[in-house]
């Protein structure tokens, strides 16, 4: 016969959780609604949502992909934008925006010219964001760097994490620039989303300057996504309807 012990056991039982366990009770809800939608076949880089709209105050944006590949995954997203967010504002014109290259501030839309985003996209963005009262900018994006968010995160209203390279170009002389590391310039694509913010995943340093500036930090892997240029900021939208 066992001796029997208030902390000593032989069984236990437990469940797997549901899919619904998302929805379970709390006493405060501090989460965000997360839709997570099919994956598309025809689209290969259709998983960078970021890339094919912009969700501003608001309103949604359709925006128009450079990559001739990517074209099509706007207006396989239109009817999720149109039902979370209503009426879709379009792009007047024929230019080109991937939403990587468009960093959003407190008043102002950064928009970074580069190899997916050109001059009549920009133009065309800027229309519609001043119409919902933000102060557009053009801005440029180094020639080897993918979008202008890869290599830059806003960390706060007034701060911006970028690469050394980018805030050397002069782009962010209005805000507070913290430098990304040497040799974590690929840490420079991050979110702030609520009160957290989320890193990829492998660059320490970055999370140490972080947590020393007093950022609740939460890396992500994100290995797999970088196999295919990307990082973090063009796995979701993020945005509040209005
Ligand atoms: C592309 O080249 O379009 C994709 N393979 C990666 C897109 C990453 N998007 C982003 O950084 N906003």
């Amino acid at each position: 016969m066992t001796t029997p012990c208030s902390h000593s056991f032989t069984h236990a039982v437990t469940r797997t959780p549901a899919n619904s366990v998302t929805s379970g009770l709390r006493a405060v809800d501090r989460g965000a609604q997360v839709t997570v939608l099919d994956p598309l076949e025809a689209f290969p880089d259709s998983v960078f949502v970021e890339d094919a709209a912009l969700c501003l105050a608001g309103t949604a944006i359709a925006l128009r992909p450079g990559a001739p590949t990517r074209r099509g995954e706007t207006a396989v997203l239109r009817p999720t934008l149109e039902t979370m967010l209503g009426e879709v504002l379009e792009l007047s014109g024929e230019g080109f925006v991937d939403g990587g290259d468009v960093l959003v501030t407190e008043d102002e839309v950064l928009v970074g010219l580069s190899a997916r985003t050109d001059l009549a996209g920009f133009d065309a963005l800027a229309a519609v964001v001043t119409d919902l009262g933000y102060r557009a900018r053009k801005v440029d994006t180094p020639p080897e760097v993918l979008h202008f968010k890869t290599e830059c995160g806003l960390l706060d209203p007034q701060t911006i994490f970028a690469s050394a390279r980018l805030a050397a170009t002069g782009c962010f002389a209005n805000y507070r620039v913290l430098p990304a590391p040497d040799g974590e310039e690929a840490a420079s694509n991050l979110i702030r989303f609520n009160d957290t913010v989320f890193i990829n995943e492998g660059f320490p340093r970055t999370r140490e300057l972080l947590d020393a500036e007093g950022y609740k930090v939460v890396a992500l892997a994100t290995s797999e996504a970088a196999r295919v240029d990307a990082g973090l900021s063009c796995m979701s939208l993020r945005f509040s309807p209005g």
